[in-house]
This record gives structure tokens, C-alpha cells and sequence, in this order.
């Protein structure tokens, strides 16, 4: 029997959300670039900006083409365009530009930033950008940094399978049960060196460890050293992250179909894409319905969204993708709606032992997530399992607001309040044609 789910009691009409949604990034709009959130984040983020650029497409185009070349302002001179963009100061950040020290890296800009990446949202955004608002000399400006990034990406951070690899777990979803044991077996210790900022306002139930903190920090102080640019075979922490991968192999696609609008040859990005996908596809575990991270067996321990994120890049054969929705997406004992907490998708297992429903990307709902897998299922032809997701998520912000992550069991709020991507993304699952 299906769990009961969450009823559309409280479900405010689609013009109110759109205007609070808008409101929302209003708020946190710095002018030339958008602050994930006011309580925590107040410079500008990579994913979160892109995903910022998508959902305006809809609605202020010339607002989310300022959005992009503001992100890329702090694009490194090999190509990398770096997770946070330190565009303003903002001392109640940390850690902010004097950790990072940027300024003293061969290929960095004169804008501070820090030295790690983060998924490379934005080729999606400015295709969805296009369609909404086509502007050819938009394009000319910014395909070619975009084409600079990935091929940075390839040749930077490739791994022998094809797939490419992260260096910190900032790169990715900060303390997700992925990256837990490849943590673990980093030889750190001492004493937490920053005040942690985040926990000023938001509950430390809702944030990463100091354990987890202390970690970070030492990786970055070592990437430091190396200019953030370690040599991959002599770096504890190489992680091929299956997210990550996904969204680079579908922003490669995205990618050639922009040079293709800019009548140029995309082939390196098409061949960027087939490859990620052949490798990723590699990965499916016939058992388990999902795909196997390379440290460990996802079906153990501390399996995560990691596991499906292949969905989003069309990797799956049609019956693989069925499997993988009936079977863990959908799954009440994995990331679907269960009787004891009926909002999915969780961000990790609800079988597994690192299962925390209130902590950042250990157990939470998110919106980008439920975006990627709306995308994901929509590709496949997987309409009512799509409608079914994209319900239960605009239901998720009409209730709680739009917050940085949800409790799956109450739908709560946790986390920062108004959130950049939440809103955007909403403004995306409601607008785009
Ligand atoms: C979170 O990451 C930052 C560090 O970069 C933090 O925890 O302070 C993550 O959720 C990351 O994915 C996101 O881009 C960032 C801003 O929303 O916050």
C-alpha cells in the first residue's frame, strides 16, 4: 500500500508563490550578484548563482544574464571558475578571502575567490537563459569561458575511468555520508582555527561537525600550498563524486548545443558528455538499482542521492531508469515517501545508519535535489512519477517557505530562511514552458 501523502491542504495559489518566490531574491539581490542567503551566505556562490540565472530566465533574462558574467568575473586564467566569488566584504563569513588568499595563486583573478569549484551548473543555466531570451552577442561572451571551464574540469581533475574527480568536499555536498570514510582516513589533528560563523544563527543540530570542519580546513591549507592545484596521485582526498559528474556530462551536452547556436562546432563538449556518460553508465549496480560510488559500495552503509544522480544526465536504459525510481527513489525504506517521513527525496538512505533528518546534506530534502530528479524523470518519459515530485516540492515551499533544506518527516524548515535557489528553482518547476 502506498504511505499517505502529504495533502494539498495548504497549498497557496501558484501567482502568490511566484510573487514570494520573486520577493525572496529580491532580497537578496546585491546588485550584480545574488547572496545564497542573509543569515549565512553573503557572497556569491557557483551552483547557487546558476541556479539563481535559470529560474530568472523566466521572468528578468537581463537580470540572470548580469548573474552569470558577475560569476564569471572570478574565473581563474586555466579556466576554473571558483565555488565562492568574493565580490564585497563581509567579515561575518568565515571562512572568507584572507583564508583563501587568493592573490597569491599563479592563474587567479584580481577579484578574491576561493581555490575549489563547484558543480558546473551554469552551461544549463544560460541554455535554459536562451531559450527563454535568445541573445546571440550574450552567447559570444560567455560559451567560450564556459568551454574554458570544462576543459579544465577534463584535464585538471580526470581520472583513468573518464569521470572526473573532486578535491574537497565544498566541491560537492559539504558533509554528505559520502564523503564520511574518505574524511575519516585523513591524518588531521589540532584545534578548530576559525569561529564558525554558521552557527550564529542557524541551530548546530542543522550544520556540519567540528570534526567535519576541521577537515576542511586542513585540506584547504594543504591545497594552499600546491596554489590549489594538487597532483591527483599524490592527494588524500580524490573523490569521483557521481553527482558532480552527472551535472558536468548533461552541461556538456547544454554546452554544444550553445556553440551549435552560435553556428560553431561543439564536438569537444559532445565528446565530453558521451564520455562521462559511458563511464558513469559503468557504475550501475544490477542489485542494488542504483550506481556505485568508487570508494565503497553504495548499497551499504552510507548510501546518498550520489547513488542516482546518473538519472539526471540520461545514463540509465529505459528499464534501468524504472528500476531506479521504483526501487530507490521512490522506495520508502531508501529516498521516497515513507508513513514516518513522506517528503522525499531525501538526501540520504533513510536505511542507513547516517541518516539525520535535520542535518544539512545528511537526511534533509532540498529543492535542487527534487529539481535534478524532476529533470531526470521527465527525460526518461516518467511524466506522472515527474508531476508526482514536482507536486509534493512546490507543496514543500508553499508550506515551510522557501528555506535552504526540509525536514522529510514534518516538512519543517531548516537551515537558512529565504533561500536564493529555492525560490529560483521554484520560479523554474512553475515557469518554464
Ligand atoms: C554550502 O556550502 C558552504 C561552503 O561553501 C557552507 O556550508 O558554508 C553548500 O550547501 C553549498 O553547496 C552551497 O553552494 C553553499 C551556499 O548555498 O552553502
Amino acid at each position: 500500500m502506498r504511505p499517505q501523502l502529504p495533502q494539498p491542504d495548504q497549498v497557496i495559489p501558484r501567482q502568490l508563490l511566484i510573487e514570494r518566490a520573486r520577493a525572496v531574491l529580491a532580497a537578496n539581490d546585491m546588485g550584480s550578484f545574488f547572496r545564497p542567503g542573509r543569515e549565512l551566505y553573503p557572497h556569491q556562490w557557483n551552483w547557487d548563482s546558476a541556479f539563481v540565472a535559470l529560474g530568472l530566465a523566466q521572468v528578468d533574462p537581463e537580470r540572470a544574464r548580469v548573474e552569470v558574467r558577475s560569476l564569471l568575473e572570478g574565473q581563474w586564467s586555466d579556466g576554473m571558475v571558483p565555488h565562492i566569488v568574493f565580490h564585497v566584504p563581509a567579515p561575518d563569513y568565515t571562512p572568507g578571502p584572507e583564508l583563501w588568499n587568493s592573490a597569491a595563486c599563479k592563474h587567479a583573478p584580481e577579484i578574491p575567490t576561493s581555490g575549489l569549484t563547484q558543480p558546473p551548473v551554469a552551461a544549463t543555466a544560460v541554455r535554459v537563459l536562451h531559450e527563454a531570451s535568445p541573445d546571440q552577442s550574450f552567447l559570444e561572451e560567455v560559451v567560450p569561458a564556459l568551454e574554458l571551464w570544462h576543459e579544465w574540469l577534463h584535464s585538471e581533475r580526470g581520472v583513468d575511468s573518464g569521470l572526473i574527480a573532486i578535491v574537497h568536499p565544498w566541491e560537492g555536498a559539504d558533509n554528505s555520508p559520502r564523503f564520511d570514510r574518505a574524511l575519516a582516513r585523513l591524518e588531521v589533528d589540532g584545534e578548530l582555527e576559525i569561529e564558525r560563523t554558521d552557527r550564529r544563527e542557524i541551530d548546530s543540530s542543522e550544520r556540519p561537525t567540528d570534526s567535519d570542519y576541521v577537515r576542511y580546513l586542513y585540506l584547504v591549507r594543504r591545497l594552499q600550498a600546491q596554489d590549489y592545484r594538487p597532483a591527483l596521485d599524490d592527494w588524500p582526498f580524490v573523490f569521483v563524486d557521481l553527482t558532480f559528474n552527472s551535472i558536468l556530462a548533461a552541461a556538456e551536452v547544454d554546452l554544444a548545443w550553445l556553440w551549435d547556436e552560435l553556428g560553431e562546432d561543439g564536438e569537444r563538449a559532445s565528446t565530453g558528455a558521451a564520455r562521462l556518460t559511458a563511464a558513469l553508465a559503468e557504475r550501475w549496480d544490477e542489485a542494488g538499482a542504483v550506481y556505485l560510488e568508487d570508494d565503497g559500495d553504495s548499497t551499504t552503509a552510507d548510501e546518498t542521492i550520489d547513488a542516482m544522480f546518473p538519472l539526471y544526465a540520461g545514463v540509465p536504459q529505459p528499464e534501468q531508469a524504472r528500476r531506479l525510481f521504483d526501487e530507490a527513489l521512490w522506495s520508502p525504506t531508501r529516498f521516497g515517501p515513507s508513513p514516518e517521513a513522506p517528503w522525499p527525496v531525501t538526501s540520504a538512505s533513510k536505511s542507513s545508519p547516517a541518516f539525520d533528518p535535520r542535518r544539512y546534506w545528511r537526511g534533509p530534502v532540498w529543492v535542487n535535489v527534487n529539481w535534478f530528479f524532476i529533470q531526470g524523470l521527465e527525460r526518461y518519459g516518467l511524466q506522472t512519477e515527474a508531476d508526482e515530485l514536482r507536486r509534493l516540492t512546490l507543496e514543500l515551499v508553499s508550506r515551510s517557505g522557501f528555506v535552504e533544506y526540509y525536514d522529510p518527516r514534518s516538512g519543517g524548515p531548516l537551515g537558512v530562511s529565504d533561500f536564493s535557489w529555492s525560490a529560483a528553482l521554484t520560479l523554474d518547476l512553475l515557469l518554464r514552458p
